[in-house]
């Protein structure tokens, strides 16, 4: 196991997007595993692989207060069900240290994913796990919680950042 770093904003490598996970192998549960190792170091509750600068469909997540229920997801996918359904929560990322801001986002998501061995899964999770999962989703798609952001709100957490 090892701890693995983590890329901060405005690191143009957390811009690109994650192609999907088409090997099944030891190599990918050690990855995984690596990935989990870190999320809890940090104390995130969720991390995606873009994050530890590797550009696949990976993530992993653990919303439990006791930290002891980690969640794997391989090449999630959403649909959002109800568009008028919203939850705005007030959120943070291990790539944009010292930054909380509330995020709107849908409440109402039809997920499917993979786990570690390649099995397929389906659900519709809701409250902060719906808010975590679209969180991870946007970094394999190289998007950013500040993306969400007034551009001078941007702006002035490049400017802190590159300080
Ligand atoms: O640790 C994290 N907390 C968090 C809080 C609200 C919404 C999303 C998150 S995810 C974040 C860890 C992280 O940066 N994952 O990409
Ligand atoms: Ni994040």
């Amino acid at each position: 196991m090892a701890k693995l770093n983590i890329l901060t904003f405005p690191d143009p490598r957390l811009r690109k997007v994650a192609v999907p996970v088409t090997k099944f192998d030891k190599s990918l549960e050690n990855f995984v595993s690596d990935m989990l190792e870190t999320m809890y170091e940090e104390n995130g509750i969720g991390l995606a692989a873009s994050q530890v600068d590797f550009h696949e469909r990976i993530i992993v997540i653990d919303i439990s207060d006791e930290r002891n229920d980690p969640k794997v997801f391989i090449n999630p996918e959403f649909k959002v069900l109800n568009d008028k359904s919203l939850l705005s929560f007030n959120e943070g990322c291990l790539s944009v240290p010292g930054v909380t801001e509330e995020i709107v986002r849908p409440d109402s998501i039809y997920l499917t994913w993979q786990d570690v061995k390649g099995e397929h899964h389906a659900d519709e999770p809701s409250g902060l796990l719906t808010v975590c999962i679209q969180h991870e989703i946007d970094h394999l798609e190289g998007k950013l919680m500040v993306d969400y952001l007034s551009p001078l709100k941007r702006d002035r957490i490049r400017k802190k950042a590159s300080k």
